[in-house]
Protein backbone atom coordinates (compact mmCIF):
# COMPACT_ATOMS: atom_id res chain seq x y z
CA UNK A 1 0.00 0.00 0.00
CA UNK A 2 1.86 2.80 -0.89
CA UNK A 3 -0.73 5.17 -0.92
CA UNK A 4 -4.05 6.27 0.79
CA UNK A 5 -7.27 8.57 0.58
CA UNK A 6 -8.73 9.13 3.91
CA UNK A 7 -12.23 9.97 3.46
CA UNK A 8 -13.11 12.16 6.03
CA UNK A 9 -12.06 15.74 7.65
CA UNK A 10 -11.20 17.44 11.06
CA UNK A 11 -9.14 15.78 13.66
CA UNK A 12 -9.58 11.99 12.69
CA UNK A 13 -8.36 12.84 9.19
CA UNK A 14 -5.20 14.20 10.45
CA UNK A 15 -4.83 11.49 13.10
CA UNK A 16 -5.15 9.41 10.16
CA UNK A 17 -2.32 10.91 8.27
CA UNK A 18 0.04 11.06 10.95
CA UNK A 19 0.20 6.95 10.96
CA UNK A 20 -0.07 6.64 7.61
CA UNK A 21 3.14 8.85 7.41
CA UNK A 22 5.15 7.11 9.69
CA UNK A 23 4.56 4.26 7.57
CA UNK A 24 6.21 5.99 4.55
CA UNK A 25 2.23 5.82 2.85
CA UNK A 26 1.74 8.67 0.90
CA UNK A 27 -2.04 10.42 1.63
CA UNK A 28 -4.63 12.21 0.13
CA UNK A 29 -7.10 14.12 1.62
CA UNK A 30 -10.74 14.73 0.40
CA UNK A 31 -12.17 18.23 1.37
CA UNK A 32 -15.05 20.85 0.69
CA UNK A 33 -15.32 24.11 -0.13
CA UNK A 34 -15.88 24.50 3.74
CA UNK A 35 -12.88 23.15 4.98
CA UNK A 36 -10.06 24.28 2.38
CA UNK A 37 -7.87 25.74 5.11
CA UNK A 38 -8.20 23.08 7.23
CA UNK A 39 -4.67 21.54 8.98
CA UNK A 40 -5.77 18.27 7.61
CA UNK A 41 -5.71 19.49 4.00
CA UNK A 42 -2.68 21.05 4.56
CA UNK A 43 -1.21 18.32 5.82
CA UNK A 44 -1.93 15.99 3.21
CA UNK A 45 0.76 14.98 -0.34
CA UNK A 46 -2.27 15.52 -2.17
CA UNK A 47 -5.80 17.32 -1.60
CA UNK A 48 -8.95 16.92 -3.62
CA UNK A 49 -11.45 19.47 -3.42
CA UNK A 50 -14.72 17.12 -3.60
CA UNK A 51 -17.70 19.49 -3.52
CA UNK A 52 -20.22 22.48 -1.80
CA UNK A 53 -19.88 22.49 2.48
CA UNK A 54 -23.24 19.73 2.85
CA UNK A 55 -22.22 16.63 3.56
CA UNK A 56 -24.21 15.04 1.46
CA UNK A 57 -22.75 16.96 -1.49
CA UNK A 58 -19.21 16.19 -0.52
CA UNK A 59 -17.74 14.01 2.13
CA UNK A 60 -20.83 11.05 1.31
CA UNK A 61 -20.24 10.98 -2.01
CA UNK A 62 -19.08 7.62 -2.61
CA UNK A 63 -18.85 7.46 -6.65
CA UNK A 64 -17.00 10.56 -6.79
CA UNK A 65 -14.28 9.90 -4.11
CA UNK A 66 -13.83 6.23 -5.63
CA UNK A 67 -13.49 8.12 -8.71
CA UNK A 68 -10.57 10.00 -7.68
CA UNK A 69 -8.77 7.28 -6.27
CA UNK A 70 -8.34 5.95 -9.58
CA UNK A 71 -7.18 9.05 -11.02
CA UNK A 72 -4.67 9.37 -8.26
CA UNK A 73 -3.57 5.51 -8.18
CA UNK A 74 -4.80 5.68 -5.16
CA UNK A 75 -4.73 1.74 -2.57
CA UNK A 76 -6.71 2.28 -0.11
CA UNK A 77 -9.41 4.05 1.54
CA UNK A 78 -9.35 4.66 5.12
CA UNK A 79 -12.97 5.60 5.98
CA UNK A 80 -12.55 7.52 9.83
CA UNK A 81 -15.40 7.18 11.63
CA UNK A 82 -19.42 8.47 10.46
CA UNK A 83 -19.65 9.26 6.88
CA UNK A 84 -18.79 6.37 4.63
CA UNK A 85 -17.10 4.32 7.51
CA UNK A 86 -20.48 1.71 8.01
CA UNK A 87 -21.78 1.97 4.11
CA UNK A 88 -21.36 -1.47 2.69
CA UNK A 89 -22.88 -0.31 -0.17
CA UNK A 90 -19.47 1.59 -0.75
CA UNK A 91 -17.12 -0.79 0.42
CA UNK A 92 -18.38 -3.22 -2.04
CA UNK A 93 -17.57 -0.52 -4.93
CA UNK A 94 -14.74 0.48 -3.72
CA UNK A 95 -13.10 -3.27 -3.82
CA UNK A 96 -15.05 -3.95 -7.23
CA UNK A 97 -12.72 -0.87 -8.39
CA UNK A 98 -9.84 -2.61 -6.95
CA UNK A 99 -9.56 -0.30 -3.71
CA UNK A 100 -8.71 -2.00 -0.30
CA UNK A 101 -11.04 -0.64 2.30
CA UNK A 102 -8.95 0.18 5.50
CA UNK A 103 -11.79 -1.80 7.27
CA UNK A 104 -14.34 -4.66 7.49
CA UNK A 105 -16.16 -6.68 4.65
CA UNK A 106 -19.30 -5.48 3.66
CA UNK A 107 -20.56 -8.64 4.67
CA UNK A 108 -19.93 -7.84 8.49
CA UNK A 109 -20.56 -4.33 8.06
CA UNK A 110 -24.34 -5.29 6.96
CA UNK A 111 -24.72 -8.10 10.15
CA UNK A 112 -23.51 -6.10 12.31
CA UNK A 113 -25.65 -2.90 11.17
CA UNK A 114 -29.04 -4.43 11.76
CA UNK A 115 -29.13 -5.37 16.14
CA UNK A 116 -31.80 -8.37 15.48
CA UNK A 117 -29.47 -9.55 12.69
CA UNK A 118 -26.93 -8.80 14.93
CA UNK A 119 -28.35 -11.30 17.56
CA UNK A 120 -29.18 -13.65 15.48
CA UNK A 121 -25.48 -13.91 14.73
CA UNK A 122 -23.80 -14.08 17.47
CA UNK A 123 -26.49 -16.88 18.53
CA UNK A 124 -24.53 -20.26 19.47
CA UNK A 125 -21.63 -18.52 20.90
CA UNK A 126 -23.32 -17.70 24.53
CA UNK A 127 -23.05 -14.08 24.17
CA UNK A 128 -24.83 -13.07 26.96
CA UNK A 129 -28.29 -10.83 26.28
CA UNK A 130 -30.79 -9.02 28.22
CA UNK A 131 -33.78 -10.74 27.93
CA UNK A 132 -35.83 -10.41 25.34
CA UNK A 133 -37.48 -10.75 21.37
CA UNK A 134 -35.21 -11.98 19.04
CA UNK A 135 -37.77 -10.84 16.55
CA UNK A 136 -38.98 -8.25 15.29
CA UNK A 137 -42.91 -7.45 16.93
CA UNK A 138 -45.64 -6.44 14.95
CA UNK A 139 -48.81 -8.44 16.43
CA UNK A 140 -49.64 -6.42 19.34
CA UNK A 141 -51.49 -8.46 21.61
CA UNK A 142 -48.47 -11.27 21.41
CA UNK A 143 -45.86 -8.09 22.12
CA UNK A 144 -48.11 -7.64 25.27
CA UNK A 145 -47.82 -11.21 26.56
CA UNK A 146 -44.21 -11.52 25.63
CA UNK A 147 -43.34 -7.73 27.86
CA UNK A 148 -45.36 -9.66 31.15
CA UNK A 149 -43.30 -12.54 30.61
CA UNK A 150 -40.01 -10.42 30.49
CA UNK A 151 -42.01 -7.84 33.17
CA UNK A 152 -41.75 -4.25 33.37
CA UNK A 153 -40.44 -2.08 32.66
CA UNK A 154 -39.37 -2.85 28.79
CA UNK A 155 -37.35 -1.37 26.50
CA UNK A 156 -38.83 -1.13 22.22
CA UNK A 157 -35.38 -0.22 20.46
CA UNK A 158 -35.30 0.27 16.43
CA UNK A 159 -33.70 -2.63 14.86
CA UNK A 160 -32.04 -0.50 12.49
CA UNK A 161 -31.62 1.98 15.77
CA UNK A 162 -28.87 3.87 16.81
CA UNK A 163 -28.07 7.36 19.03
CA UNK A 164 -31.53 6.00 20.87
CA UNK A 165 -33.45 6.80 17.94
CA UNK A 166 -36.48 4.70 18.02
CA UNK A 167 -36.12 3.64 21.64
CA UNK A 168 -38.98 3.78 24.34
CA UNK A 169 -39.14 2.84 27.70
CA UNK A 170 -42.48 1.13 28.44
CA UNK A 171 -43.34 1.17 32.02
CA UNK A 172 -46.54 -0.52 32.31
CA UNK A 173 -48.84 -1.96 29.94
CA UNK A 174 -51.49 0.41 29.82
CA UNK A 175 -48.71 2.34 27.58
CA UNK A 176 -47.89 0.03 25.64
CA UNK A 177 -49.42 0.61 22.31
CA UNK A 178 -49.18 4.04 22.21
CA UNK A 179 -45.09 3.77 22.77
CA UNK A 180 -45.02 0.74 20.20
CA UNK A 181 -46.65 3.63 17.46
CA UNK A 182 -44.33 5.77 18.40
CA UNK A 183 -41.04 3.53 18.07
CA UNK A 184 -42.05 2.13 14.73
CA UNK A 185 -43.23 5.73 13.16
CA UNK A 186 -39.76 7.03 14.79
CA UNK A 187 -37.88 4.05 13.30
CA UNK A 188 -39.40 4.35 9.85
CA UNK A 189 -39.50 8.19 9.51
CA UNK A 190 -35.45 7.49 10.83
CA UNK A 191 -34.26 4.54 9.10
CA UNK A 192 -36.71 3.49 6.71
CA UNK A 193 -37.46 0.51 8.63
CA UNK A 194 -39.86 0.11 11.43
CA UNK A 195 -38.70 -3.19 12.76
CA UNK A 196 -38.60 -3.14 16.40
CA UNK A 197 -37.91 -5.36 19.18
CA UNK A 198 -38.61 -5.88 23.26
CA UNK A 199 -35.80 -6.37 25.48
CA UNK A 200 -36.17 -5.67 29.49
CA UNK A 201 -35.09 -2.56 30.36
CA UNK A 202 -31.94 -2.05 32.03
CA UNK A 203 -32.09 1.50 34.57
CA UNK A 204 -29.48 2.18 35.75
CA UNK A 205 -26.80 0.64 33.23
CA UNK A 206 -22.79 1.50 32.99
CA UNK A 207 -21.97 1.26 29.25
CA UNK A 208 -18.65 -0.57 28.68
CA UNK A 209 -17.33 -1.40 25.58
CA UNK A 210 -14.41 -3.69 24.07
CA UNK A 211 -11.97 -2.26 21.55
CA UNK A 212 -10.57 -5.50 19.26
CA UNK A 213 -8.84 -5.99 16.25
CA UNK A 214 -9.03 -8.78 14.13
CA UNK A 215 -6.77 -9.76 10.83
CA UNK A 216 -7.47 -12.02 8.05
CA UNK A 217 -6.37 -15.14 9.01
CA UNK A 218 -8.60 -15.89 12.10
CA UNK A 219 -6.27 -14.07 14.80
CA UNK A 220 -8.86 -11.27 17.23
CA UNK A 221 -7.02 -9.96 20.11
CA UNK A 222 -8.93 -7.34 22.66
CA UNK A 223 -7.52 -4.29 23.57
CA UNK A 224 -9.29 -4.30 26.74
CA UNK A 225 -12.36 -1.95 27.70
CA UNK A 226 -13.60 1.64 27.91
CA UNK A 227 -16.30 2.88 30.34
CA UNK A 228 -18.43 5.53 28.07
CA UNK A 229 -21.14 5.95 30.43
CA UNK A 230 -20.79 9.66 30.50
CA UNK A 231 -22.53 10.27 27.63
CA UNK A 232 -25.51 12.82 26.94
CA UNK A 233 -28.44 12.52 24.97
CA UNK A 234 -26.04 9.26 23.23
CA UNK A 235 -23.75 11.75 22.97
CA UNK A 236 -20.28 10.37 24.06
CA UNK A 237 -18.46 12.91 26.47
CA UNK A 238 -16.22 11.33 28.82
CA UNK A 239 -14.69 8.10 28.37
CA UNK A 240 -11.57 6.19 29.97
CA UNK A 241 -9.35 2.93 29.50
CA UNK A 242 -9.67 0.68 31.40
CA UNK A 243 -13.05 0.90 33.40
CA UNK A 244 -12.29 1.02 37.30
CA UNK A 245 -15.50 -1.07 38.06
CA UNK A 246 -14.43 -3.82 35.44
CA UNK A 247 -12.67 -6.51 38.01
CA UNK A 248 -9.46 -8.37 35.78
CA UNK A 249 -11.67 -11.41 35.66
CA UNK A 250 -14.82 -9.88 34.28
CA UNK A 251 -12.62 -8.11 31.82
CA UNK A 252 -11.40 -11.58 30.73
CA UNK A 253 -14.56 -12.58 30.28
CA UNK A 254 -16.02 -9.96 28.23
CA UNK A 255 -12.66 -9.34 25.91
CA UNK A 256 -13.90 -13.27 25.11
CA UNK A 257 -17.31 -12.73 24.53
CA UNK A 258 -16.32 -9.73 22.40
CA UNK A 259 -13.80 -12.02 20.36
CA UNK A 260 -16.95 -14.26 19.93
CA UNK A 261 -18.91 -11.08 18.35
CA UNK A 262 -16.33 -10.76 16.23
CA UNK A 263 -16.02 -14.19 15.22
CA UNK A 264 -19.51 -14.86 14.66
CA UNK A 265 -19.34 -12.59 11.38
CA UNK A 266 -15.90 -13.23 10.30
CA UNK A 267 -15.25 -9.85 11.17
CA UNK A 268 -11.43 -8.36 10.17
CA UNK A 269 -9.98 -4.41 11.35
CA UNK A 270 -10.78 -2.74 14.75
CA UNK A 271 -14.11 -3.19 15.88
CA UNK A 272 -15.81 -2.23 18.93
CA UNK A 273 -18.11 -4.36 21.27
CA UNK A 274 -20.71 -2.20 23.27
CA UNK A 275 -22.00 -4.03 26.38
CA UNK A 276 -24.37 -2.72 29.12
CA UNK A 277 -23.14 -3.35 32.40
CA UNK A 278 -26.02 -3.70 35.16
CA UNK A 279 -25.52 -2.88 39.05
CA UNK A 280 -24.88 -6.81 39.64
CA UNK A 281 -22.17 -6.54 37.19
CA UNK A 282 -23.96 -8.77 34.74
CA UNK A 283 -23.17 -7.68 31.07
CA UNK A 284 -25.60 -8.03 28.33
CA UNK A 285 -24.32 -7.26 24.69
CA UNK A 286 -25.83 -4.38 23.11
CA UNK A 287 -24.05 -3.74 19.05
CA UNK A 288 -21.01 -3.92 17.39
CA UNK A 289 -19.77 -0.63 15.92
CA UNK A 290 -17.66 -1.59 12.77
CA UNK A 291 -15.60 1.28 12.75
CA UNK A 292 -12.32 2.89 14.38
CA UNK A 293 -14.02 4.96 17.00
CA UNK A 294 -13.87 9.19 18.24
CA UNK A 295 -12.38 7.62 21.70
CA UNK A 296 -9.89 4.79 20.44
CA UNK A 297 -6.93 7.13 21.89
CA UNK A 298 -7.56 5.79 25.43
CA UNK A 299 -7.17 2.18 24.17
CA UNK A 300 -4.11 3.14 22.60
CA UNK A 301 -2.59 4.57 25.37
CA UNK A 302 -2.77 1.96 27.80
CA UNK A 303 -1.68 -0.40 25.41
CA UNK A 304 1.00 1.62 23.35
CA UNK A 305 -0.89 -0.31 19.93
CA UNK A 306 -1.04 2.59 17.20
CA UNK A 307 -4.87 1.16 15.79
CA UNK A 308 -4.24 3.13 12.65
CA UNK A 309 -1.37 1.31 11.94
CA UNK A 310 -2.95 -1.95 13.02
CA UNK A 311 -5.70 -1.48 10.58
CA UNK A 312 -3.59 -0.48 7.34
CA UNK A 313 -1.09 -3.51 8.38
CA UNK A 314 -4.23 -5.90 8.71
CA UNK A 315 -5.74 -4.65 5.27
CA UNK A 316 -2.60 -5.06 3.45
CA UNK A 317 -3.21 -9.04 4.26
CA UNK A 318 -0.79 -9.52 7.66
CA UNK A 319 -0.90 -10.94 10.38
CA UNK A 320 -1.01 -9.37 13.52
CA UNK A 321 1.96 -8.62 14.78
CA UNK A 322 1.34 -9.12 18.29
CA UNK A 323 -1.14 -11.91 20.38
CA UNK A 324 -3.55 -11.80 23.18
CA UNK A 325 -0.69 -12.56 25.85
CA UNK A 326 1.50 -9.79 24.46
CA UNK A 327 -0.71 -7.15 25.63
CA UNK A 328 -0.99 -5.66 28.89
CA UNK A 329 -2.77 -2.40 30.58
CA UNK A 330 -0.31 0.19 31.08
CA UNK A 331 -1.51 2.85 34.05
CA UNK A 332 -4.78 4.47 32.93
CA UNK A 333 -6.20 7.30 30.35
CA UNK A 334 -8.66 9.46 30.16
CA UNK A 335 -10.35 11.50 27.43
CA UNK A 336 -12.82 14.42 27.21
CA UNK A 337 -14.44 15.73 24.16
CA UNK A 338 -14.14 19.76 24.12
CA UNK A 339 -17.20 20.72 21.54
CA UNK A 340 -18.10 24.37 20.76
CA UNK A 341 -21.80 24.13 22.50
CA UNK A 342 -22.55 25.90 25.71
CA UNK A 343 -23.01 24.06 28.33
CA UNK A 344 -24.71 26.91 30.02
CA UNK A 345 -27.32 26.98 27.25
CA UNK A 346 -28.37 23.36 26.94
CA UNK A 347 -25.67 22.96 24.75
CA UNK A 348 -26.71 24.44 22.08
CA UNK A 349 -23.89 24.77 18.90
CA UNK A 350 -21.85 27.55 19.44
CA UNK A 351 -20.54 27.82 16.38
CA UNK A 352 -17.99 30.80 15.34
CA UNK A 353 -14.41 31.94 15.26
CA UNK A 354 -11.78 30.33 17.42
CA UNK A 355 -9.94 33.52 18.95
CA UNK A 356 -7.86 31.73 21.07
CA UNK A 357 -7.07 28.62 21.20
CA UNK A 358 -3.87 27.30 22.51
CA UNK A 359 -3.34 23.51 23.32
CA UNK A 360 -2.15 22.06 26.81
CA UNK A 361 1.47 20.30 26.96
CA UNK A 362 3.02 18.02 29.33
CA UNK A 363 3.67 15.04 30.13
CA UNK A 364 0.75 12.01 29.27
CA UNK A 365 -1.28 14.70 27.42
CA UNK A 366 -2.17 14.29 23.87
CA UNK A 367 -4.75 16.54 22.19
CA UNK A 368 -6.19 15.21 18.84
CA UNK A 369 -8.02 18.19 17.14
CA UNK A 370 -8.35 19.44 13.58
CA UNK A 371 -8.30 23.24 13.76
CA UNK A 372 -5.91 26.10 14.52
CA UNK A 373 -6.29 30.00 16.24
CA UNK A 374 -8.11 32.20 14.03
CA UNK A 375 -9.84 29.56 12.40
CA UNK A 376 -13.59 29.16 11.72
CA UNK A 377 -15.80 26.36 12.86
CA UNK A 378 -17.74 25.12 10.03
CA UNK A 379 -21.79 25.00 10.45
CA UNK A 380 -22.10 21.91 8.73
CA UNK A 381 -20.52 19.62 10.50
CA UNK A 382 -19.96 18.14 14.18
CA UNK A 383 -18.90 20.95 16.40
CA UNK A 384 -16.45 18.73 18.22
CA UNK A 385 -13.22 21.06 18.44
CA UNK A 386 -11.18 18.79 20.08
CA UNK A 387 -10.83 15.47 21.83
CA UNK A 388 -8.37 15.95 25.30
CA UNK A 389 -6.60 12.63 26.53
CA UNK A 390 -4.31 11.99 29.08
CA UNK A 391 -2.42 8.91 30.64
CA UNK A 392 -1.13 8.47 33.96
CA UNK A 393 0.15 5.11 36.30
CA UNK A 394 -2.81 5.08 37.62
CA UNK A 395 -6.68 6.67 37.37
CA UNK A 396 -6.14 9.52 39.84
CA UNK A 397 -2.85 10.61 37.67
CA UNK A 398 -4.82 10.50 34.47
CA UNK A 399 -7.55 12.76 36.39
CA UNK A 400 -5.02 15.31 38.15
CA UNK A 401 -3.02 15.53 34.47
CA UNK A 402 -6.73 16.24 32.95
CA UNK A 403 -7.13 18.93 35.56
CA UNK A 404 -4.12 20.67 34.51
CA UNK A 405 -4.45 20.23 30.96
CA UNK A 406 -8.10 21.45 31.26
CA UNK A 407 -6.98 24.54 33.20
CA UNK A 408 -4.43 25.21 30.35
CA UNK A 409 -6.22 24.82 27.01
CA UNK A 410 -7.15 28.86 26.16
CA UNK A 411 -10.39 28.73 24.18
CA UNK A 412 -11.75 32.32 23.25
CA UNK A 413 -14.55 32.92 20.61
CA UNK A 414 -17.08 30.48 21.16
CA UNK A 415 -18.80 28.63 24.51
CA UNK A 416 -17.00 24.81 24.95
CA UNK A 417 -17.84 22.03 27.39
CA UNK A 418 -14.46 22.29 28.89
CA UNK A 419 -15.71 23.35 32.33
CA UNK A 420 -18.42 21.44 32.30
CA UNK A 421 -15.79 18.21 31.74
CA UNK A 422 -13.94 19.89 34.86
CA UNK A 423 -16.62 19.83 36.58
CA UNK A 424 -17.61 16.04 35.86
CA UNK A 425 -13.92 14.62 36.58
CA UNK A 426 -14.23 16.18 40.12
CA UNK A 427 -17.34 15.15 40.89
CA UNK A 428 -17.51 12.30 43.97
CA UNK A 429 -19.13 10.19 41.85
CA UNK A 430 -16.48 10.17 38.83
CA UNK A 431 -13.94 9.91 41.42
CA UNK A 432 -15.45 7.05 42.75
CA UNK A 433 -16.79 5.39 39.76
CA UNK A 434 -20.47 4.86 40.85
CA UNK A 435 -21.64 6.98 37.74
CA UNK A 436 -24.21 5.34 35.27
CA UNK A 437 -25.51 6.33 31.96
CA UNK A 438 -27.78 8.83 34.17
CA UNK A 439 -25.00 10.59 35.06
CA UNK A 440 -25.48 13.80 33.49
CA UNK A 441 -29.45 13.96 33.83
CA UNK A 442 -28.96 13.18 37.60
CA UNK A 443 -25.77 16.00 37.83
CA UNK A 444 -26.59 18.01 35.70
CA UNK A 445 -29.75 19.30 36.42
CA UNK A 446 -28.34 23.21 37.06
CA UNK A 447 -25.69 24.49 34.66
CA UNK A 448 -24.99 26.83 37.75
CA UNK A 449 -23.01 24.26 39.40
CA UNK A 450 -20.05 25.19 36.95
CA UNK A 451 -20.25 28.66 38.02
CA UNK A 452 -20.56 27.29 41.96
CA UNK A 453 -17.54 25.19 41.92
CA UNK A 454 -15.22 27.82 39.98
CA UNK A 455 -16.58 30.21 43.14
CA UNK A 456 -15.79 27.78 45.66
CA UNK A 457 -12.31 27.05 44.38
CA UNK A 458 -11.51 30.13 43.95
CA UNK A 459 -12.47 31.46 47.16
CA UNK A 460 -10.50 27.88 48.79
CA UNK A 461 -8.10 28.92 46.67
CA UNK A 462 -7.91 32.76 47.88
CA UNK A 463 -7.71 31.29 51.67
CA UNK A 464 -4.81 29.18 51.58
CA UNK A 465 -2.54 32.16 49.73
CA UNK A 466 -3.95 34.07 52.41
CA UNK A 467 -2.40 32.00 54.95
CA UNK A 468 0.28 31.15 53.22
CA UNK A 469 1.14 34.27 53.13
CA UNK A 470 0.33 34.51 56.66
CA UNK A 471 3.04 31.53 56.88
CA UNK A 472 5.75 33.81 55.21
CA UNK A 473 5.36 36.47 57.35
CA UNK A 474 5.90 34.30 60.44
CA UNK A 475 8.50 32.12 58.83
CA UNK A 476 10.26 33.36 56.02
CA UNK A 477 12.77 30.88 56.16
CA UNK A 478 9.96 28.10 55.09
CA UNK A 479 11.52 25.34 53.25
CA UNK A 480 10.88 25.85 49.83
CA UNK A 481 13.25 24.11 47.59
CA UNK A 482 14.53 21.88 50.27
CA UNK A 483 13.17 18.95 49.61
CA UNK A 484 9.76 20.22 51.45
CA UNK A 485 7.20 21.60 49.30
CA UNK A 486 5.39 24.86 49.61
CA UNK A 487 1.96 23.93 51.60
CA UNK A 488 0.20 26.51 49.40
CA UNK A 489 1.07 24.89 46.07
CA UNK A 490 0.12 21.46 47.16
CA UNK A 491 -3.74 22.38 48.31
CA UNK A 492 -3.69 24.22 44.98
CA UNK A 493 -2.69 21.61 42.91
CA UNK A 494 -5.24 19.35 44.76
CA UNK A 495 -7.82 21.49 44.19
CA UNK A 496 -6.82 22.32 40.73
C1 LIG B 1 -30.58 -0.18 26.68
C2 LIG B 1 -30.72 0.52 27.90
C3 LIG B 1 -31.35 -0.13 28.93
N1 LIG B 1 -31.85 -1.38 28.78
N2 LIG B 1 -31.08 -1.43 26.57
C4 LIG B 1 -28.92 3.47 24.15
C5 LIG B 1 -28.36 3.50 22.77
C6 LIG B 1 -28.35 2.10 22.28
N3 LIG B 1 -27.10 1.80 21.66
C7 LIG B 1 -28.61 1.26 23.48
N4 LIG B 1 -29.01 2.12 24.54
C8 LIG B 1 -29.53 1.63 25.68
N5 LIG B 1 -29.99 0.36 25.62
C9 LIG B 1 -31.71 -2.00 27.61
N6 LIG B 1 -32.21 -3.23 27.46
C10 LIG B 1 -30.20 1.80 27.99
C11 LIG B 1 -29.61 2.37 26.88
C12 LIG B 1 -29.11 3.69 27.08
C13 LIG B 1 -27.75 3.97 27.02
C14 LIG B 1 -26.82 2.98 26.73
C15 LIG B 1 -25.49 3.26 26.68
C16 LIG B 1 -25.06 4.55 26.94
C17 LIG B 1 -25.94 5.53 27.22
C18 LIG B 1 -27.30 5.27 27.27
C19 LIG B 1 -28.19 6.28 27.57
C20 LIG B 1 -29.53 6.01 27.60
C21 LIG B 1 -29.98 4.72 27.34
Amino acid sequence: MNKILIANRGEIALRVMRSAKEMNIKTVAIYSEADRNAPFVRYADEAVCVGPPPSAESYLLGDKIIQICKDLNVDGIHPGYGFLSENSEFVQKATDAGITFIGPSPKSIELMGDKLMAKDTVKGYNIPMVPGTDHAISDIPAAKKIAQEIGFPILIKASAGGGGKGMRVVENEEEFEEQMDRAVSEAISSFGNGEVFIEKYVGSPKHIEIQLIADTHGNIVYLFDRECSIQRRHQKVIEEAPSASVPDELRKRMGEAACDVARSCDYYGAGTVEFLMDENKNFYFLEMNTRLQVEHPVSEMITGIDLVKEQINVARGEKLSFTQEDLNINGHSLEVRIYAENPRNNFLPDIGKLVTYQRPQGNGVRVDDGLEEGMDIPIYYDPMIAKLITHGKNREEAIQRMNKAINEYQITGVETTLDFCKYAINHEVFKDSSFDTNFVKNYFTDPSVLDNHNEEEEKVAAIFAALEFENQKKAPTLAVGKGKVSQWKTNRSQLN
